[in-house]
């Protein structure tokens, strides 16, 4: 996935790169600085030493030491005052000058904290907004994999004009007796291809194995498939990767404007677009849906076409349904409020 929200320690994070919220000194401190500074090793601040400092808004590189990251990008956020002192320009300006130095240094991956929300104190919701920003209008043109790790969920902060009207409208729609996508479901949707099939049968959390019956169980049909079978096998409708494709070009995107907008990576659009038979993940259809800004009823047609479809017993359902029935279609603040929900994201 291009880009993706987590719940982690950023020392743990195996990507190229990782960006530190500094402080203007380079010098350590506490947070995520301090924490950095601990587990990469006394030789980080040594390389720091013979950085001169760094400004607001700028970003400087060292290599990873201990860290299991080849490097480490410094950068220094704003300290909030009230919002009318170029805060969101310098933090905006520490995301890209980051990224464009990660991509200079030919890094595919890095992760970032949400820089300036602690110790500098800028409001969480916003701190959020500009790291997404920035982190989407980047990933619109360049191929790298993005990762904002949250610390606690105490940090996470979804901005008031999303959080309040998707929780009514969860309130209002969800089913009570529901079964609820969470991560450990759909990760099990996610599976292999077959996996995703049979996980339409069985109950979040019981084996595929569990519910495909033996040969041994199967009832036998009196009679062999006729004539008629065959006919109506030769006349199977469009399958998913078709009408991907289809809608692609109705909409007279390009194919990479599409897989971007998805969330979805260059790879695995190839995979889909290569075979006719391709059985996606759900997330994955709905992030084309997202990115093809499908209506509920185009999006519900692509579902049947991978055999799923949105209920609302499934509050990951209810909030994309939420996007697509308000005209949202950024990918990225739907998967912003996914997270805030505890929700898988959408995209590969
Ligand atoms: N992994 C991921 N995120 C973390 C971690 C961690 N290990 N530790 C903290 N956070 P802060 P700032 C989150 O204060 O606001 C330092 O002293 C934390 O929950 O580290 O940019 C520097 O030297 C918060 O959401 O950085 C500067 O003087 C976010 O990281 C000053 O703090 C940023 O919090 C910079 O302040």
């Amino acid at each position: 996935m291009p880009f993706q929200i987590i719940r982690s320690d950023i020392t743990t994070m195996k990507t190229d790169a990782i960006v530190n919220a500094a402080n203007e000194t380079l010098l350590g401190g506490g947070g995520v600085d301090g924490a950095i500074h601990r587990a990469a090793g006394p030789e980080l601040l040594a390389a720091c030493r013979t950085l001169g400092g760094c400004r607001p808004g700028e970003a400087k590189l060292t290599s990873g030491f201990r860290l299991p990251c080849r490097y480490i990008i410094h950068t220094v956020g704003p300290i909030w005052q009230d919002g009318a002192h170029g805060e969101a320009e310098t933090l905006a300006a520490c995301y890209r000058n980051s990224l464009e130095l990660a991509r200079a240094h030919r890094c595919r991956s890095i992760a970032f904290p949400l820089i300036s929300s602690g110790a500098y104190g800028y409001p969480k919701d916003l701190a959020l907004q500009t790291a997404v920003h920035e982190i989407s209008r980047f990933l619109l043109t360049n191929e790298m994999q993005v990762t904002l790790v949250v610390f606690d969920s105490a940090s996470f902060q979804l901005s008031r004009h999303l959080l309040d009207p998707v929780r009514s409208f969860i309130d209002e729609n969800y089913v009570r007796a529901h079964t609820d996508v969470s991560r450990r479901e759909v990760r099990f949707l996610r599976n292999e291809c077959f996996a995703d099939m049979a996980a339409m049968q069985a109950p979040p959390g019981i084996a595929p194995e569990a519910v495909r019956p033996s040969s041994a169980a199967r009832p036998q049909s009196a009679e062999k498939p006729g004539a008629d079978l065959k006919e109506k096998l030769s006349q199977l409708d469009e399958g998913f990767s078709v009408m991907l494709l289809r809608k692609i070009d109705e909409r007279g995107m390009t194919d990479a404007e599409c897989y971007k907008r998805a969330n979805i990576d260059r790879k695995l659009f190839s995979k889909i677009r290569s075979s006719k038979t391709y059985r996606p993940s759900k997330p994955t259809v709905l992030a084309f849906a997202i990115a093809l800004e499908l209506s509920l009823e185009e999006t519900q047609d692509m579902l049947r076409k991978a055999g799923f479809a949105l209920s609302h017993s499934s509050k990951f359902d209810i909030i994309v349904e939420y996007f697509i029935v308000h005209g949202n279609y950024n990918i990225f603040e739907l998967n912003e409020t996914l997270f805030a929900f505890d929700q898988c994201l959408l995209g590969a």
